[in-house]
């Protein structure tokens, strides 16, 4: 296979005289492709085939231990003007930064095989899909992209047929981290990523793409690439309602999205259309649509058991690659919290010893095609996408932040948005459990200056009166001796039924300083081990913590200058000044 694009054709010569690979290969997406190189890596060690009795299809790949998260401080947003990357990215010049990586580029595929990758994010026949190739030399980038996105000959087509794609080049080098960068163009659509072989720096049509490219076209052409599950919750009458979440990585969005309701909420189902992104655009009624780009899930292994997500759980039992998890003595794949087995082996392949922390990293993944999935959607896979009823942000607090409230109208909501913190987790390298700002969840992930991408939120309420009401919630509140106060996973479903029920206006809520909250007794707790008392305290707000956190917050968009949308500002002062006269 090859093509008929010369501008695609011309970009792979150019790419392989740089990179001198042994091999040229076009992927076609075929099952019989994949089994080929899943029985190569088999070979070469690159892959263990897990127990196939009970985990048919399974297979453990072990990274090189300084290469299990995403790099923050090695991925640049390269535009030609520093401020359009704005104070929330790294920002490297485009020439530097092609001297730079091109650098680390020349010769680094010799001896290996390049891989041609054409995917397509979204339905492959939807209008809001976008289009883009992979050439990377690592086969566990393309099984991954094979499980995570449509690849393979109808997207080569249709890339044929618009002559637009995304360009990403990815090389596993030597994987040295001082020789490391994930480097984003996105005036030029392209990505260049080297050095590292994780999910999120090396299958570049997840965050390199669907989030920091698509986010810039996302402005350009007026709609918005945002990191957001999808999720259908359906009522006992048969009535589905769309939701769109925002939560930094590691914080639950695929747990939500695959919620299994608890027994006492009798009726109610939830349907999974995407679990980390999620691209919204305004439909001629003026309702926002989101498709799901990905087709496959790349999520936290270790926390999965049947309790907290019974349908991640069985779906990760077949036909799924897992990274750095531990295995057993049987070769069954092990985690911490697993709730079952003891591990014999941990992540890195050495005897395990507690000494050595955790058996699985931290970080550990599974990757896995949306289809295993029972609570699976099938308008996942339609062109139209689905309408949102409501878009809900959120963060792991252990204090300040309600359960859940609703915002006042959608200015004030993408104020919620922009203020969104978050404890830090293993998603990314450093720290793990410090507050840092991660306005709508996107902080890694927004590829341009966060007050225009601020401003290009608040332009959507020109454009419709139908728009998304937006929510706060958080699943993660603590008493004083740091036991949570809400049981989370299924129970979300009774938070989610308030904000359903404030989507089609049939229940109240109270005003507070912050927004809109429910009133005693409007969040059912039927059968649930919550008191009264302790909703009061998940519901309750404080007045002087949240003064400070107003200021905080100032001071975080302060750091926007003149780019920051006067309107941000000025919902800011009304919360600032209801909290005054409140306290
Ligand atoms: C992810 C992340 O992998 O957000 O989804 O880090
Ligand atoms: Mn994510």
């Amino acid at each position: 296979m090859t093509t008929t694009l010369s501008a695609l054709q011309d970009w792979v010569d150019q790419v392989a005289k740089l990179t001198q690979p042994e091999d040229i290969h076009w992927c076609n997406g075929s099952e019989a492709e994949y089994k080929r190189l899943i029985n190569q890596m088999c070979r070469s060690g690159d892959l263990i085939p897990l127990n196939e009795d009970d985990y048919p299809n399974c297979y453990l790949h072990r990274s090189d231990p300084s290469d299990v998260a995403r790099v923050e401080h090695l991925t640049y947003i390269c535009t030609r003007n520093e401020a359009d990357a704005g104070p929330n990215n790294h920002w490297m010049s485009p020439a530097d930064a092609h001297r730079k990586i091109d650098a680390l580029f020349e010769a680094a595929m010799q001896g290996r095989t390049m891989y041609i990758i054409p995917y397509c994010m979204g339905p492959i026949d939807s209008p809001y899909a976008r289009l883009g190739i992979e050439i990377t030399d690592s086969p566990y980038v393309v099984v991954n992209m094979k499980l995570m996105t449509r690849m393979g000959a109808k997207a080569l087509r249709r890339i044929e047929k618009e002559g637009t794609f995304v360009k990403g080049l990815h090389s596993t080098g030597d994987l040295d981290p001082q020789r490391r960068f994930i480097m984003h163009f996105p005036e030029e659509l392209s990505i260049k990523s080297i050095g590292s072989g994780y999910g999120g720096n090396a299958l570049l049509g997840k965050k390199c793409h669907a989030l920091r490219i698509a986010s810039w076209q996302a402005r350009t052409e007026g709609w918005l690439a945002e990191h957001m599950l999808i999720v259908g919750v359906e009522n006992p009458d048969g009535v589905i309602h769309y939701i769109a979440c925002a939560f930094p990585s590691a914080c639950g969005k695929t747990n939500l999205a695959m919620l299994v309701p608890p027994e006492s909420q009798q009726g109610w189902k939830v349907w999974t259309l995407g679990d980390d992104i999620a691209w919204l655009h305004m439909d001629e009624g003026g309702k926002l649509r989101a498709i799901n780009p990905e087709a496959g899930y790349f999520g936290v292994v270790p926390g999965t058991n049947t309790k907290s997500n019974k349908n991640a759980y069985d779906m990760i039992k077949h036909d799924t690659i897992f990274t750095n998890v531990a295995t057993t003595a049987d070769n069954l794949p092990w985690w911490e919290d697993k709730k079952t087995g003891t591990p014999a082996f941990d992540w890195q392949g050495r005897k395990y010893d507690p000494e050595n922390g955790p058996a699985a990293h931290p970080n550990s993944r599974f990757t896995v095609s949306a289809t295993n999935n029972p609570s699976y959607s099938s308008l996942a896979d339609a062109p139209a996408g689905v309408p949102i009823s409501a878009v809900v942000f959120g963060g792991r607090r252990k204090e300040l932040a309600p359960l859940v409230y609703e915002a006042r109208n959608w200015r004030h909501g993408v104020l919620v948005g922009a203020g969104v913190a978050s404890e830090t987790t293993a998603a990314a390298a450093g720290a793990v459990g410090v507050v840092r700002r991660d306005p709508m969840a996107m902080s890694p992930f927004c590829g341009y200056n966060f007050g225009d991408y601020w401003a290009h939120w608040l332009s959507f309420e020109q454009r419709s009166k139908h728009l998304p009401k937006i929510f706060h919630v958080n699943w993660f509140r603590q008493d004083k001796a740091g036991k949570f106060l809400w049981p989370g996973f299924g129970e979300n479903l009774r938070v989610l039924r308030w904000i359903i029920e404030r989507c089609d206006n049939k229940v109240g809520a109270k005003e507070t300083p912050i927004g809109l909250m429910p009133n005693a007794g409007d969040i059912d707790l039927k059968d649930l081990d919550v008191s009264e008392e302790t909703m009061g305290a998940l519901l309750s707000i404080d007045i002087e913590q949240w003064q400070q956190e107003m200021d905080s917050i100032g001071e975080y968009l302060e750091g926007y200058g003149d780019r920051l949308p006067d309107e941000l500002w000025q919902e800011h002062q009304q919360v600032v000044d209801a909290l005054k006269q409140a306290g």
